[in-house]
């Protein structure tokens, strides 16, 4: 496996067929660093999941930061001393993963942390250990894979340790043979789609249903998490979830994190259905609804893009 560690992360790589030559095969999906399988061997056989855990799962891109911020002012009964100070990152731990250079990895935190711990991965399949689903709840977002490759096209131009790549390539050499980082979508979406209709402790939650209706979603997850909470503390949530608050709210936008050109795109970005229309040719647009309808034969699982 290629070996590529933290000196290599702020620098951005020149020729990205090389980067992508590069990537990592592991159980079914793509790495970026070797590191990230070695995290994922680490917690499958010394990370002990605790009754009480809470789990925000999704493909990159899905709208995790959105529902790990739901999550945390859920649990944290929208007390607006908590909301302030802490980096959501730190938080909400990326289990197999770190946000910043300079802080642990996301399981390693977690140990420190008093129960309810929440965290966020992007694990499916094999990646992810039984007894996460055996001891956690488990919220997993999904949204729509037009707007995934969009938002993900931008990441890509922002963050210092990932190349630019142009359009066109980027979604039919990248994102629809799924050699992007937890590729490909189709088999993440299905694979929690599946394992949500068998366990009652995975609530699955599409992006666009939280934008059509961000109050009525939140109900939906306190209750799923056991939260009750009054109306006013509810509102708040909705507040400090919305859109221009998490925008502006450096605690969850990430503009802290060094290895992130907000400059060149930030990452609260968009946060719409539909951008897709604004970067797909007709012909890209083609290739895509082609590849989908093969992706989800059989499925009955519903994504709306528009
Ligand atoms: S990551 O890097 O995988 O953790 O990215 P992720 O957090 O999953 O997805 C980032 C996209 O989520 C959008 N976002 C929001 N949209 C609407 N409302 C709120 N509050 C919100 N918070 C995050 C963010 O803008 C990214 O989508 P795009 O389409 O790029 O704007």
């Amino acid at each position: 496996m290629p070996t590529k560690n933290e000196d290599t992360l702020l620098q951005k790589p020149t020729d990205w067929r090389a980067w992508v030559n590069d990537l990592v095969r592991y159980k079914d999906t793509t790495l970026i660093a070797s590191i990230l399988a070695e995290n994922l061997e680490t917690i499958h056989q010394a990370f002990t999941f605790l009754d009480g855990d809470i789990v925000v799962a999704s493909h990159p891109k899905s709208g995790t930061t959105w529902m790990q911020n739901i999550v945390s002012l859920l649990i944290d009964g929208a007390d607006p001393e908590k909301l302030k100070g802490q980096a959501l990152y730190q938080r909400v731990p990326w289990l197999e993963g770190k946000e910043d250079l300079d802080c642990d990895w996301g399981y390693q935190l977690l140990e420190n942390q008093a129960s309810p711990r929440l965290m966020k991965t992007h694990v499916y399949g094999p990646l992810v250990p039984p007894t996460m689903l055996q001891k956690a709840r488990i919220v997993y977002i999904v949204r729509n894979p037009k707007d995934i490759a969009v938002s993900y096209f931008h990441m890509h131009r922002a963050y210092h340790f990932l190349p630019d790549v142009p359009w066109d390539e980027f979604i039919t050499e990248l994102f629809l043979p799924g050699k992007l980082q937890y590729g490909p979508w189709h088999k993440h979406a299905l694979y929690w789609w599946k394992l949500s209709k068998s366990h009652s402790n995975i609530l699955f939650i599409h992006f666009e249903d939280l934008v059509k209706d961000l109050k009525t979603q939140v109900e939906k997850i306190a209750v799923f998490l056991g939260k009750e909470l009054t109306v006013n503390a509810i509102e708040k949530v909705v507040k400090e979830a919305s859109f221009e608050s998490m925008k502006a709210n450096q605690a969850v936008n990430y503009s802290q994190v060094e290895a992130m050109g907000h400059e060149i795109s930030p990452f609260i970005r968009k946060g719409t259905v539909g951008d897709w229309i604004n970067h797909f040719s007709a012909e890209q647009n083609r290739r895509f609804e082609q590849t989908f309808e093969v992706w989800m034969d059989g499925s009955d699982l519903q994504i709306d893009f528009l």
